[in-house]
């Protein structure tokens, strides 16, 4: 079964002031759209077609060495762009309850320090890449993750809660070269049940 570009849960224009419609509607029809065709024709006619796509970045070591790059690069792609669309809703924003709020205090001290750090890790990747919280499977702890182009966390055992995408496609139509100020308006559309039912389901 081919991967799927999914539809989103909400219009281009609904995450206004802070995503821009032209960013949403380019991002997720051609961005998103490009890594999932380009991830179907690097694993067809392979193994990896019955897999699910958390299987295959976590098995990465294991895809054969010729399609591996591309399988990294474009299913990673695919994945963090699924999940950033999940997390993200209309006057979303504000702080998570539960046991997940419970997480970061531990980890952090406080929701504002958190929110801190994971700006500070977004704003600090040199290029492309991501900012995420994770969580390892099982342990019912978070932390923070810079992650490198279209890397996945799975990659390196992780399980990915929430990312913001800090690539120049993702931000520069309204914010240019601001990435803090993207970032910043970032977190007023966060949806926190879809991030707390990710870790639920980690746990
Ligand atoms: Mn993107």
């Amino acid at each position: 079964m081919a991967f799927e570009l999914p539809k989103l849960d909400y219009a281009y224009t609904a995450l206004e002031p802070h995503i821009d419609s032209i960013t949403m509607e380019i991002h997720h029809t051609r961005h998103h759209n490009t890594y999932t065709t380009n991830l179907n024709n690097a694993i067809k006619g392979t193994d990896l077609e019955k897999k699910s796509i958390e299987d295959i970045l976590a098995g990465i070591a294991s895809v054969p060495e010729n399609i591996r790059g591309a399988v990294n690069f474009n299913g990673g792609g695919y994945d963090n762009h699924c999940i950033f669309w999940k997390s993200l809703k209309p006057q979303g924003g504000g702080e998570p309850s539960g046991p997940l709020a419970d997480a970061i205090k531990k980890a952090f001290g406080d929701f504002a320090k958190f929110k801190d750090e994971l700006s500070k890790a977004a704003v600090g990747v040199q290029g492309s890449g991501w900012g995420w919280l994770v969580t390892k499977k099982g342990s019912g702890t978070v932390s923070i993750k810079a992650m490198p182009n279209q890397t996945s966390p799975r990659t390196e055992g992780l399980t990915p809660l929430l990312g913001v995408d800090v690539w120049e496609h993702a931000y520069y139509l309204k914010y240019q070269n601001k990435r803090p100020d993207y970032v910043a308006a970032w977190w007023n559309l966060i949806n926190w049940a879809d991030v707390a039912a990710r870790f639920a389901a980690a746990k």
